[in-house]
């Protein structure tokens, strides 16, 4: 039976100031869902998402209000092993909230594979990959000190795949800050771009040739997510792969894109799916229609990437690897043991359910109050 859903907030200042075109990150909030069964197994879940309502419509602190007062009070009593009963009721009574919905979900997942003895991957499907290549974002908005963390990453063997965040300068000096960096790295990275819709159809055009000339293999959501005819136009006009990210709400979007050739390249989210089950659902779409698959973040901590590895894990194909460092880019870490990162790869947690275990003291330190 589920017994108890708990919600906590915990801030974790982030290790430089972290810039996209909607909001620069000082720090991050988790929103950790910790639900306890009858069995006295403990599940756990996440939720982020970037710069409050900067990103998208649910905040820390929305999540974690409607998770208290309207979700969990429709799941404790039901039987914790009855994950799509759970999931199904959930969906039934409340409209949008993908992000609660995730964390809920995740922690239920978590709770039953741990019940069962198995990694999470296996109860999605099966795990046909054991580490996923992952990118790095540079963001520091400074183009020297970009090139120089890269540098690091290329030393360190962490990351070869860098993805810069633009769209906050006019478009010609961001197209200058990012060709820059390309060129200081050459062919030992590759280089893409998140726009994070900050450009019009216009721009884009002026500024995705010069960034296809210049060798950047990607470009992540440059229109707004709304306008799917333009993403689509782009997409038929450039060669360069052109990545739908704020576009895709989960397996609708997934499908109406689909239909219009909008897109090269899905970033598949778990939070923005509105849960891991309905993030396979974008997966299958897409493996379906031909396009490119690409594990994305909300930048979760330890939890919901450990989440999303689990999902990945399952992809036949994972052309575009993935982005699943937001551990990495927190000064504290909430699990007892880290998640491994080597050779530009995160290894995929084996142990049974999430296959991490929250540390609850630093949690304890952590926590909002
Ligand atoms: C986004 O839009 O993809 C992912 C990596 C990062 O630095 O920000 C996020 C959000
Ligand atoms: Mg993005």
């Amino acid at each position: 039976m589920i017994e108890s859903i708990e919600t906590i907030l915990a801030d974790v200042p982030t290790i430089r100031p972290h810039k996209l075109s909607v909001a620069t990150m000082h720090t991050q909030t988790l929103v950790l869902v910790r639900i306890r069964c009858g069995d006295g197994i403990v599940g756990w879940g996440e939720a982020t998402t970037i710069g409050g309502l900067s990103y998208g419509e649910e905040s820390p602190e929305s999540i974690k209000t409607n998770i208290d007062t309207y979700m969990a009070p429709l799941l404790v009593g039901m039987a914790a092993d009855g994950v799509a009963k759970a999931m199904a009721k959930l969906r039934k009574a409340v409209q949008g909230n993908r992000f609660a919905k995730c964390a809920i979900e995740t922690a239920l997942l978590d709770a039953q594979a741990r019940r069962l003895g198995v990694p999470l991957s296996e109860l999605l499907g099966g795990r046909v990959r054991d580490a996923l290549p992952v990118a790095w974002t540079l963001a520091s908005g400074d183009t020297a000190r970009d090139i120089d963390e890269a540098e690091q990453m290329l030393e360190l063997r962490r990351h070869n795949i860098f993805k810069l965040k633009i769209g906050l300068r006019e478009p010609m000096a961001d197209v200058d800050h990012v060709l820059a960096i390309k060129r200081a790295l050459g062919d030992r990275a590759s280089v893409r771009v998140d726009v994070n819709q900050a450009w019009n159809e216009t721009d884009a055009v002026r500024a995705i040739a010069a960034l296809e000339a210049g060798g950047i293999d990607l470009v992540e959501q440059p229109v707004k997510a709304h306008d799917g005819a333009a993403l689509a136009r782009l997409t038929k006009r450039f060669d360069v792969a052109i990545m739908a990210d704020e576009a895709l709400h989960g397996p609708h979007d997934a499908m109406a894109l689909a239909r219009n050739d909008a897109a090269g390249v899905y970033a598949v989210k778990i939070t923005q799916s509105g849960g891991l089950l309905a993030a396979l659902e974008v997966a299958t779409v897409a493996r379906l229609a031909g396009i490119g698959l690409y594990g994305g973040t909300m930048l979760e901590g330890g939890i919901g990437t450990a989440a999303t590895a689990h999902v990945c894990a399952t992809f036949p194909e994972l052309a575009w690897g993935t982005e699943l460092f937001g551990p990495l880019l927190l000064t504290q870490e909430v699990l007892r043991e880290p998640l491994v990162y080597r050779d530009f790869q995160l290894q995929v947690p084996t142990g049974p359910g999430l296959g991490v275990e929250i540390d609850t003291d630093r949690l304890q330190s952590l926590r909002r109050h």
